[in-house]
């Protein structure tokens, strides 16, 4: 899969070297950390246990290889076309074809508007307040547009490659080997990286319901899948503090004012080739910066949590209304992982689908046909949200 290349004509102006060399400096750091490879698992189901001791050190896991070439190129059919339908302008009912937009018909958060290379989180009190300083917003082009999506929730509705994505046999078994055989659902998104347009993520960590909890550990809040299309570089790519999940606490403002920038001194890119999954601990220090590279992101991302960190939990209220999650809650939100795997199964019917212990002790199936296509209008209005 060939990333589009398109040479953007910006940068970081007066810190645009001072870049240049943090990101060689993080490209370094990072291929010496040790937590890169394929998949391996040994046995029935676990993982080997050289990725289980790097993905726990550093927080993170770079899986080589794990998408084929048919699949990204699937994946990049979807993307392009479920670009042609966001909406002209923030706001607006139509597409550029003059179609009703996606999202105008869903009651769930979906399209993240931000203006090119911004920051529309850093420094507000959005999403709890996770994000405390603002990155830096280099000058875009005079002839971008005003905004851009970057970012799309409920992802799995749009695009039936990235559902495929989701019900991965290798991936779901990692994500069985680290949340225990009857892991459930976070929610999954489609970030767009766009050359000389893509939009900053503030350092933040996820997670918003555990810190206080006596028994809270490194995987409480659980971790994302970051699957990617064209590959990631320290430029565009999701950068990340090694080690930070392990703390309870970390004062990401006062990093940010020891280092005089955003540029805090010991995080690393993760750095992906097309196809590569990443497994990232959502409490580990992570962002990614304004992408005035000529590269294109884009990332399937999908979550997954322990059960019991989600049962009888008070969600944290960010992606969708505060609620307990009780076990039918958990369970009709894991109805996705059931479509994902059926989804799969047709798409590749050569391939082992994944058994997701869940649905094998419930007797339960799930068949990805028309019925489930309108079942999962808005079902992130369910996501397990903590
Ligand atoms: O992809 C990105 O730039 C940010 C991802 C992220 O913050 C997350 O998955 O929590």
């Amino acid at each position: 899969m060939n990333a589009p290349r398109h040479p953007t004509g910006v940068d970081f102006g007066a810190d645009e070297a001072e870049m240049q060399r943090y990101q060689a400096e993080g490209l370094e750091r990072a291929m010496n950390l040790g937590n890169r490879g394929p998949i391996r698992f040994i046995g029935e189901g676990a993982l080997h246990p050289d990725i289980v001791e790097a993905y726990w050190r550093c927080g993170f896991y770079v899986f080589d290889g794990v998408l084929k070439p048919d699949e990204l190129a699937d994946i990049e059919a979807d993307v392009n076309a479920l670009r042609t339908r966001f909406p002209t302008h923030r706001g607006a009912e139509l597409d550029a074809q003059g179609r009703p937009a996606m999202g105008v018909n869903n009651q769930a958060p979906t399209l993240f508007w931000s203006k090119p290379l911004g920051d529309p989180f850093g420094g507000t009190n959005a999403a709890a307040g996770r994000h405390p300083v603002k990155m830096s917003e280099p000058k875009a082009a005079a002839d971008a547009p005003e905004e851009i999506v970057y970012l799309t929730l409920g992802s799995l509705q749009f695009s039936e490659a990235c559902l495929r994505v989701y019900g991965h046999p290798e991936v779901l078994g990692v994500a069985a080997a680290i949340n225990g055989d009857d892991f459930v659902p976070f929610n999954e998104a489609l970030f767009l990286k766009e050359p000389g347009l893509g939009a900053s993520v503030a350092w933040h960590r996820d997670g918003v319901t555990h810190w206080d909890d006596p028994a809270w550990d490194q995987g409480s809040h659980g971790f994302n899948f970051m699957a990617q299309l064209y590959g990631c570089t320290p430029a565009n790519g999701v950068w990340v503090l090694p080690g930070t999940h392990k703390l309870n606490q970390v004062d990401i403002a006062g990093m940010c004012a020891a280092a005089g920038s955003d540029r805090l001194p010991d995080a690393v890119p993760m750095v992906c080739a097309p196809g590569d999954v990443v497994i990232s601990n959502r409490q580990v220090v992570h962002g990614s910066f304004a992408n005035t590279s000529p590269d294109w992101r884009v990332t399937v991302n999908f979550g997954f949590h322990r059960r019991r960190s989600v049962l009888g939990v008070a969600g944290g209220g960010i992606h969708n209304a505060p609620t307990i999650y009780d076990a039918e809650r958990i369970r009709r939100r894991a109805r996705m992982i059931g479509y994902g795997i059926d989804a799969r199964r047709q798409r590749f019917p050569d391939e082992k689908p994944f058994a997701y212990k869940p649905h094998v002790e419930s007797g339960e199936t799930w068949t990805w046909d028309d019925a489930a296509r309108a079942d999962v209008h808005d079902y992130n209005l369910e996501d397990l949200s903590i």
